[in-house]
């Protein structure tokens, strides 16, 4: 195996990467395997899907299977080696079977590379070949360099599809975004080994990453309301639960549903806590809040939880004897031996929760009485009050803004998000998204001016999935001062962790904003010739000392 794809790569050998028995997430080395000849087959099925809608030809089937089979693949989702091997045969079925449908309407030369791939009848072959689909295939003829560019269109592309993914549950699709994926996916199976069309392909993909996030965005607020803020209980009460973790509002939606009227109590864990703010989904009256911190904690939170817990996508980490059975898995996620909903009937889930001992009276009355947090400041809510927000920046009441946040991990690095909110004066404002939050949304950061009605200083803009409601603000607040977004008195301190980070990465580049701060360790797949671009371009910025960091930020240093 050989995977570098996330923050928390090993950093053993001279080249930065997974690659002995098992990954630091827990990816064995068949798995990963498995994924890169998953990989392979899609990029296949892409080449045909591309050249297949040149003649008109497109199959929903084709299009959906390609987001949620890369989803399967982003870190911390799926580590089923059945589910992947299964999904390469189909992969391989779909592609013969447009290009059947294809070869219909006139002749198409099936191109050469993944989509001629043909996969050995047993899975001991399958295997062997697996090293010739590594991401870092060929490297000794290409160079670092390009191989660094190829994987940062992938993984951008995987975060593509996670984003797309949650949209299209939801019922919400562009035919564009379908063509800009097979187009982007095709491209990649060429193998291509130009610089400047490599980075043409990654601020493609950012582009494209935009218009999945504005479609996410039109998909959750459309159908479950705008957010809005909304004060959480962070403390369960007692009767019969199920913790929902992950990020997709429509399983959580649909478990509401089958509990309606039956006693049991829903609460969110990690990326779902934004979950609370949506109209349409608070309204549930029992959805009780939200059980937990980050996804990182999830083996001391689950093991305490009194109930089943429902993974719905990443991050899902090894599940522990203690509570292995009475975890679920849903969607693109899996484990081995965890059972997985795919049907969106959450039956076994309620049967379980009945079964459970659930929270009993006496819970949450211990020392720290009852705790909540105030969420669901997106976009509209933000823009809402945008006026307050503009004159307190004319009047020098709001100095700057910090956007701290993004995607968690357990690297002690990831202090510094911590530390910039502690280091952050009382006149700056920090808006915060992703699960990066948990590191800075337990301390009372105040208000503007200290008074009661003042604006807060944490605005919680949602999930990782939301950085399009960042954005939005960021251009909203920069038509108001009549400058460009790199001119506001705005910082970004970005956490990333796995694939959708990186492709929200590529969004702010492709859209020029410069100096982000990026950390906690700097992706080991771009190489120094790499970086030296981005920052020559972007300013790209490696975290320093947190204190510093700010201070710097505010010209102090
Ligand atoms: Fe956090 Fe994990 Fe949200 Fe990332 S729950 S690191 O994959 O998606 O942010
Ligand atoms: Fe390693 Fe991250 Fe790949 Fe897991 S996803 S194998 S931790 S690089």
């Amino acid at each position: 195996m050989f995977c570098y794809q996330c923050e928390q790569t090993q950093h053993i050998d001279a080249v930065a990467g997974c690659h002995s028995l098992k990954g630091t997430c827990g990816k064995d080395a068949v798995t990963s395997d498995l994924q890169d000849i998953l990989i392979h087959a899609v990029k296949g099925l892409a080449q045909v899907s591309h050249r297949a809608r040149a003649l008109g030809v497109t199959d929903a089937e084709v299009d959906d299977f390609i987001h949620h089979a890369l989803f399967t693949t982003l870190t911390n989702v799926n580590f089923n080696p059945v589910r992947i091997e299964l999904l390469i045969r189909q992969a391989v079925a779909l592609r013969d079977g447009l290009g059947g449908k294809a070869a219909a309407m006139a002749p198409v030369a099936v191109p050469p590379g993944p989509a001629r791939y043909e996969p050995p009848a047993t899975h001991a072959e399958m295997l062997a070949e697996a090293a010739s689909f590594g991401v870092r295939a060929g490297v000794e003829t290409v160079g670092e360099d390009v191989i660094g560019l190829r994987v940062l269109v992938l993984y951008g592309m995987k975060g593509v599809a996670a984003y797309y993914h949650h949209a299209t549950v939801l019922g919400f699709r562009d035919p564009a975004i379908d063509a800009g994926i097979a187009r982007i996916l095709s491209d990649l199976a060429g193998d291509p080994s130009d610089i400047a069309e490599l980075l043409a392909l990654a601020l493609d993909t950012g582009t494209l990453n935009l218009k999945v996030m504005e479609l996410l965005d039109a998909a959750n607020t459309g159908t479950y309301g705008t957010p809005e803020p909304t004060v959480v209980r962070m403390t369960p009460v007692p009767g019969k639960a199920i913790l929902v973790s992950g990020h997709d509002l429509g399983d959580l939606a649909r478990i509401l549903e089958q509990t309606r009227d039956t006693g049991i109590l829903v609460y969110t864990h990690g990326e779902l806590l934004p979950a609370n703010a949506y109209p349409a989904l608070k309204a549930h009256p029992h959805l009780a809040g939200n059980f937990g911190g980050a996804w990182q904690d999830q083996q001391s939170d689950f093991a305490a939880f009194p109930g089943p817990v429902v993974l719905t996508s990443n991050c899902l980490i090894e599940p522990q004897r203690s509570y292995k059975g009475r975890v679920f898995t849903a969607g693109p996620v899996g484990w081995p031996g965890v059972r997985h909903i795919d049907n969106g009937d959450f039956s076994p889930v309620i049967q379980a929760a009945k079964a459970s001992p659930g929270f009993g009276q006496n819970v949450g009355g211990g020392g720290d009485g009852e705790r909540t947090i105030t969420i669901g400041f997106a976009r509209d809510a933000v823009m809402g009050v945008a006026g307050t927000v503009i004159d307190a920046v004319k009047s020098g009441a709001i100095r700057r803004f910090f956007l701290i946040g993004g995607c968690d991990g357990a690297a002690p690095g990831r202090n510094y998000y911590t530390e910039v909110a502690e280091a952050a004066p009382a006149d700056t404002v920090m808006l915060t998204l992703g699960c990066g939050k948990f590191r800075i949304n337990d301390q009372d950061h105040g208000t503007i001016g200290g008074t009661a009605d003042g604006i807060p200083r944490l605005l919680d803009l949602g999930q990782c999935n939301d950085a399009y409601s960042a954005i939005k603000i960021a251009m909203a607040l920069a038509d108001a001062f009549e400058c460009g977004v790199n001119d506001l008195p705005l910082s970004l301190m970005v956490s990333w962790f796995e694939q959708k980070a990186t492709a929200v990465l590529l969004t702010m580049l492709a859209l020029g904003i410069k100096g982000i701060h990026l950390g906690p360790t700097l992706p080991a797949f771009l190489t120094p010739t790499l970086l030296a671009v981005l920052q020559e371009r972007l300013d790209l910025r490696a975290n320093g000392e947190a204190a510093a960091d700010v201070a710097r930020a505010l010209g102090q240093a």
